[in-house]
């Protein structure tokens, strides 16, 4: 599933980075072609391939997948009838959009001075996600002691482009999924580190190019679950949820263990010094579990929260790492200069293993990929723009000219022209020294508290 999900997001990345406008210059007699251009709509809605002009006749010609489809003088047939219309202004419009639509589609419009204007463009059509009931549900799984999983679903069908699930944890922050498997989305919590609350989930569709979801869909709407954490493993744990019943359940032993209701016989007598020994190793116990509970709580309060991460930028939790994608490209002092803005830094990917996978799940969630191609990567946070050949982190630390980060052979600094650091995923995630002044995305890291 995982593997599929990257793949249609790797066709989305396509999609999205091509001009969505569809562009026609006017031609000579020849008339000329200016390219496939990619237009991607939903289902059920409607296209205009071209705007009419009342004031020019002319006949036009419209092929599917260079197939001729429809014409002035002929409506369309079979799957596109009385859905594609040429009308009498010449402009061509298909309607309730399926998905069998997609396909390349060319229209040739030949003026009566003998012009024409041929354009042509591939259609994607997007679907929305379908889920099992008409909103989506939260269930926890506390059958690994260490782990909480909560598993936000039942998606069905991810849609077209793939829809992910991003959650919220009791103080705010957003957290990615960290796995999608049998319908649902799941976020794994270590005991540890997870926060008792409420957590929730949603449809990550917040940009309408992103996924085919109308606004008002109950889609969209938060699923929530209240999460208890039990700290302690033992079988004495105490749920801290019970915390006050487990109060009067000490008050009750006090009460029984004090009562003086000595019978009249011996025997009566010694079966109540032994109920009552009982019942004061019974109140020791408790009261020991009690203390417990209380240091639980304690350190429940007096951890430090992971704050810091900017969510109101739209910085996000991934694997302990706050990061964001910046897709629009700039060269490597602007796009230092637009992390510090957002009071963060470009990202510092000191480790394939600990940095690694956040970054890779930050680009899966934005539907991106790393370039296999050196100098099509990403910008981080190195340099070696103060002294030619000591490449420094953006927080201050070395980056090593031996450090196994590096690409076969880099940093060359080619042309004597190399000074700021790309990532790039040719097989492994490798960096490599590149000239500053190109345009590339990059990743700005904002720091944060962790316990
Ligand atoms: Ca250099
Ligand atoms: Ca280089």
């Amino acid at each position: 599933m995982k593997l599929t999900m990257v793949v249609v997001t790797v066709i989305w990345a396509g999609v999205i980075l091509s001009t969505l406008q569809w562009t026609i210059i006017a031609g000579g007699p020849a008339g000329v072609d200016t390219g496939t251009r990619v237009v991607t709509r939903c289902k059920g809605e409607n296209l205009v391939l071209t705007e009419g002009n009342a004031d020019v006749p002319s006949r036009v010609l419209v092929y599917r997948n260079d197939r001729l489809v429809a014409s002035t003088f002929t409506n369309a047939s079979r799957d596109l009838q009385r859905r594609l219309f040429v009308d009498a202004q010449s402009s061509v419009t298909l309607r309730n959009l399926s998905t069998s639509d997609l396909g390349v589609y060319r229209v040739e419009v030949t003026h009566s001075d003998g012009s024409s204007v041929i354009s042509s463009m591939r259609l994607v059509v997007g679907e929305p996600p379908e889920i099992t009931g008409s909103r989506l549900v939260v269930v926890s799984d506390t059958s690994d002691l260490s782990l909480i999983r909560l598993r936000c679903g039942a998606v069905t069908f991810l849609g077209f482009p793939p829809v992910s699930v991003i959650w919220r944890d009791p103080v705010g922050q957003l957290l990615a999924s960290t796995g999608f498997s049998e319908q649902y989305f799941t976020l794994d919590l270590p005991v540890t580190l997870a926060r008792p609350g409420r957590y929730s989930c949603h449809l990550d569709c917040r940009d309408p190019n992103d996924c085919c979801l109308d606004n008002q869909s109950p889609l969209r709407q938060w699923a929530q679950i209240d999460v208890q954490i039990d700290k302690m493993s033992s079988e004495d744990s105490v749920p801290l949820a019970n915390f006050s019943s487990l109060v009067q359940r000490v008050k009750d032993l006090e009460t029984a263990a004090t009562s003086q209701d000595c019978g009249d016989s011996g025997v009566a007598a010694m079966a109540y010094l032994v109920h009552r020994q009982a019942k004061c190793d019974q109140l020791e116990s408790f009261i020991d579990r009690l203390s417990a509970a209380e240091n639980t709580i304690q350190n429940i309060l007096q951890r430090p929260s992971y704050s810091g991460c900017p969510v109101d930028k739209g910085y996000v939790l991934y694997n302990k790492r706050c990061l964001k994608l910046y897709t629009i490209k700039q060269d490597y002092q602007t796009a230092r200069r637009r992390c510090e803005t957002d009071g963060a830094h470009l990202f510092n990917l000191k480790s394939r293993e600990l940095d690694g996978p956040p970054l890779l799940l930050l680009l899966d969630t934005m539907g991106q990929e790393l370039s296999s191609t050196l100098g099509q990567g990403l910008w981080i946070g190195a340099d070696d723009t103060v002294t030619e050949g000591h490449f420094l982190w953006s927080d201050g630390t070395t980056l090593l000219r031996g450090s196994p980060l590096w690409s076969t052979g880099q940093p060359d600094d080619a042309n004597g022209n190399e000074d700021c650091v790309e990532v790039a995923q040719p097989s492994n995630i490798v960096i490599n020294d590149f000239t500053c002044s190109v345009k590339l995305g990059f990743v700005c890291q904002a720091d944060i508290e962790m316990q």
